[in-house]
């Protein structure tokens, strides 16, 4: 059996993960993270593509984004469409903060070259099986290879930062949480293809026939989505049934490259109402999902652990507990508004009632109010460019 010993553990090479290590290393603390794939699966997977002003800037101080500077792509706004009509949300007039576009899988082998250069350990193809709680440390379970022998990583602290699918939510004591979810009746299908943005900026479109969203990687590289049914499958759609379909709903021509990744995402929010439990706390899709429409789930990932960050470098330096105490209560107002705000998103620009009937109305009425007024246009560019991590220190609203 290996046993190691460190000050935190951390289940999971994810955005949550690798920042976190990132930060507790600037604070002088120790981490080891523990990640069931291997290197090449966690850098090859395909998913978020926009940063968040926050995010940047949190890169930036931990000095892993020079790469982001050089080949990622600054934008000052975005269009959302609605039946073929068009509206600019002005980020720089409305909240002088901007996104940039880079790709997930770009920002994980940043974070992971940087761990490595800084002799932080990343364990891979070493899935974390249990956490328990001892005395006066907590430990996970790992196991290394097939031979099921049992491991031991002893910490002062677990970050399960293990996304949707791990171990850490499962390892809150029942009861300890409230669950909160909307299944969306829809997907996206999602394209990656050596096509030409003919577009500057992001464009969120709604058409009779269902959502789109024109996104890209580069000059010359294109990431692109259709609203699809739940059931549906990426062997379902040839390449020229997506174009054409993507060219309808943007109503657009674009630049009809070699599509090289195609897959189905389903959309749920999902959220727990408690992101901690004596000496484990969770960050990142651990703790909550949200649809992509507001392209979000990794920001609010870097910002959960920010605040883990400060907590625990507040009990390493100066034993102060009040930031780990407060952990969930900090995270859960960000968490809330973006969950709004990605709910709010999804419901303007998807296909989600008959056309013609009041809901769709509504929706209609929602874009054209979006179109005359710079308040509704302030109010979604504040969110999208992601408010700063302090506007949640005043004391939080109470019915
Ligand atoms: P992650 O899921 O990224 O990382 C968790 C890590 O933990 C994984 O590497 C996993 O292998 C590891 N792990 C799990 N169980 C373990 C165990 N038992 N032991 C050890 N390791 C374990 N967000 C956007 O903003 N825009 C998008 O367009 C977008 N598209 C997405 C498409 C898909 C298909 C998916 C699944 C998500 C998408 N997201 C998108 C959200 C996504 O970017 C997440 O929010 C982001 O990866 C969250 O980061 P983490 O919390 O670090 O979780
Ligand atoms: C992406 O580029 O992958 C992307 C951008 C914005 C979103 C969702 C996905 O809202």
């Amino acid at each position: 059996m290996e046993k190691i010993k460190t000050q935190v553990g951390i289940i999971g090479a994810g955005p949550a993960g690798l920042t976190l290590a990132l930060m507790l290393h600037k604070a002088g603390i120790e981490s080891v993270i523990i990640e069931n794939r291997s290197r090449a699966y966690v850098e090859g997977r395909v998913r978020a593509g926009l940063l968040e002003h926050n995010t940047v800037e949190v890169f930036d101080q931990l000095g892993v984004a020079g790469r982001l500077h050089r080949e990622g792509i600054v934008h000052h706004g975005c269009t959302i469409q609605y039946n073929g009509k068009t509206q600019r949300i002005d980020f720089q007039k409305f909240s002088n903060r901007e996104v940039t576009i880079y790709g997930q899988q770009e920002v994980v082998k940043d974070l992971i070259d940087a761990c490595l250069e800084r002799g932080i350990p990343i364990h891979f193809e070493t899935a974390a099986t249990a956490v328990s709680e001892q005395e006066n440390s907590i430990a996970v379970s790992f196991a290394k290879d097939k031979t099921g022998e049992k491991n031991e990583l002893e910490c002062a602290f677990v970050a399960g930062c293990d996304g949707f699918h791990g171990i850490s939510r499962k390892s809150l004591p029942p009861g300890s949480y409230q669950e909160y979810r909307i299944e969306y009746p829809f997907s996206w299908l999602g394209i990656l293809a050596y096509s030409k943005p003919v577009y500057d900026e992001l464009i969120y479109a709604f058409h009779p026939n269902g959502f789109a969203l024109a996104s890209m990687r580069s000059k010359t590289v294109s990431r692109l989505y259709l609203q699809v049914p739940n059931d549906d499958k990426p062997e379902n759609w040839t390449d020229e049934q997506v174009w054409d379909e993507l060219e309808k709903r943007l109503s657009l021509q674009l630049d009809r490259g070699e599509i090289f990744e195609k897959s189905v995402t389903p959309m749920r929010s999902f959220m727990i109402d408690n992101m901690q439990n004596g000496r484990l706390f969770l960050a990142g899709d651990a703790a909550h999902i949200v649809p992509p429409t507001g392209a979000k789930g990794l920001n609010l990932a870097v910002a959960d652990v920010y605040y883990l960050a400060e907590g625990l470098v507040d009990f390493f330096q100066k034993n102060d507990t009040s930031g780990l105490d407060n952990y969930t209560q900090k995270c859960l107002r960000r968490v809330w508004r973006v969950q709004d705000f990605s709910n709010f998103m999804t419901n303007l620009c998807h296909k989600t009632a008959e056309n013609g009937s009041f809901e769709q109305r509504l929706q209609e009425s929602k874009f054209d109010y979006l179109c005359i007024s710079e308040a509704y246009q302030k109010t979604i560019s504040e969110n999208y460019v992601g408010l700063p991590f302090d506007v949640f220190q005043v004391a939080p609203y109470t019915a």
